[in-house]
């Protein structure tokens, strides 16, 4: 399917710093070093049955960072994100409001992908759909079962977790502290006849009233992780960069898609770096679509708030943090962003050089965007305060803060 339209990168005078990062798997902050020119990303995209929230917002501009901070180091990127555009919330969404469930992904799609422009997020290279890999599904597939990774149950496909010797590397979590996560998120740990409780469904045999397509593995539709790697096989290759999300997503979905990947292919590791965002929360609880405890970005757009000011609302907060939306937290974004929007509306000012390079540093060492905007601020004070004769300065700083924030002053 099509993704969203660019914007564009400012150039900016030399050349940021490799990127540091804090990846799951070895629970450390490390440089990240890709391979050749081009960096690869894939993120985890959206179950389309609802808006987009804050939630999501904030994990899509953690790894919107990740792509800034690469360019600005002067590596192309290729960035991959799907669309599980069939799974159960969505079907079950459907079912519940009595909507067509192709209906209803593609319209919430449609406002992702217009939330995601107006928030200048920079668009993946390829944005795919569930429903359009299973062609590539079904021989990952089979190519599991044929080495006997996989096994048949009721006309069901599971993987086998006991197939890969590298499983439980991507989260830490250890087999017993597993099972409870598994049951939380979508897992089936009870279901009688698995080889092993945590063995994750590969595909699914058609259930009355859902939707099914004929396939080699006969009448079904496909499990969520293999969806994934399916997709980052086909676009990335095995050994790309970055697999993304948030936190929710550590385990089950990427450990057991590292291990779909790394048994069918024989390779390891699936990524490079395992990379996840913090969890918002609201009211105390993270916010999420069955829960219902949502702030939408389209509502705040749709009460005139400034996409701008919603951004730097997210860049507030470290993208590790775990952290809870409030009020305050626009109403200081819009403080900022007017702040910000005064200091480089003058044609001269304090010089800006120094500040480039304090962006640079804090955003390049795990991502620090609370750090970037201080530096921001301190210049944003210095103009307010004594102002300056560099004619270039404000100018810079503008370009700066739309190359490595995605904000446009
Ligand atoms: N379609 C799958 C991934 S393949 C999925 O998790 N979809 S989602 O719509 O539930 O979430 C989309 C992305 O937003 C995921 O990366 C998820 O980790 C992240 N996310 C969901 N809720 C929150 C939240 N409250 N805070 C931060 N990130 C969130
Ligand atoms: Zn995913």
């Amino acid at each position: 399917m099509h993704a969203w339209p660019a914007s564009e990168v400012p150039a900016l005078p030399g050349q940021g710093l490799p990127l540091r990062v804090f990846d799951t798997a070895t629970s450390s902050v490390r440089e990240v070093v890709p391979e050749g020119p081009t960096a690869r990303l894939y993120v985890c995209g959206i179950t389309p049955y609802d808006a987009t929230h804050l939630g999501h917002a904030a994990t899509y501009n953690t790894f919107d960072l990740v792509q800034r901070v690469w360019k600005d180091a002067g590596h192309d990127v290729l960035y991959v994100q799907n669309v599980t555009d069939v799974d159960d919330p969505l079907l079950e969404r459907a079912v519940a409001t009595g909507q067509d469930w192709t209906e209803l992904a593609a319209r919430e799609t449609a406002l992702f992908r217009e939330d995601m422009t107006a928030l200048r997020m920079l668009p993946p290279a390829h944005y795919v759909g569930a429903v359009e890999s299973i062609p590539w599904i079904v021989p990952l597939v089979k190519q599991l079962l044929a080495t006997g990774a996989a096994y048949e149950l009721d006309g069901d496909i599971y993987f086998s977790v006991d197939a890969d010797p590298h499983f439980g590397e991507v989260s830490g979590l250890g087999r017993d502290a597993m099972l409870p996560v598994f049951a939380e998120r979508g897992g089936d740990p009870q279901r009688p006849g698995k080889k092993h409780p945590l063995d994750a469904l590969l595909w699914l045999s058609a259930r009355p009233g859902e939707p099914a397509w004929d396939t080699e593995l006969g009448h079904g539709r496909p499990g969520w992780h293999i969806e994934c790697v399916a997709i980052a096989l086909k676009y990335l290759g095995m050994s790309f960069d970055i697999q993304g999300g948030g936190s929710d997503l550590s385990f089950p979905h990427h450990e057991m898609g590292a291990a779909h990947a790394q048994v069918a292919t024989g390779e390891h590791p699936y990524a490079q770096a395992y990379v996840h965002a913090g969890m918002v929360a609201l009211d105390g609880h993270k916010m999420s679509k069955s829960r219902g405890n949502l702030v939408f970005v389209s509502k705040l757009r749709r009460e005139g708030v400034d996409p701008a000011a919603i951004r730097l609302a997210l860049l507030a907060h470290h993208y590790r943090t775990d952290w809870e939306w409030t009020e305050q937290d626009l109403a200081q974004a819009q403080e900022r962003l007017a702040r910000w929007r005064a200091a480089v509306s003058r044609p001269d000012g304090p010089p800006a050089e120094g500040m480039l390079a304090e962006m640079r540093a804090a955003l390049a060492e795990d991502l620090d965007a609370p750090g970037a905007l201080a530096a921001v601020d301190r210049w944003a004070a210095a103009q307010a305060a004594d102002g300056g004769q560099d004619i270039g300065a404000p100018g810079l700083v503008s370009r700066a803060v739309d190359a490595l924030l995605g904000v446009a002053l």
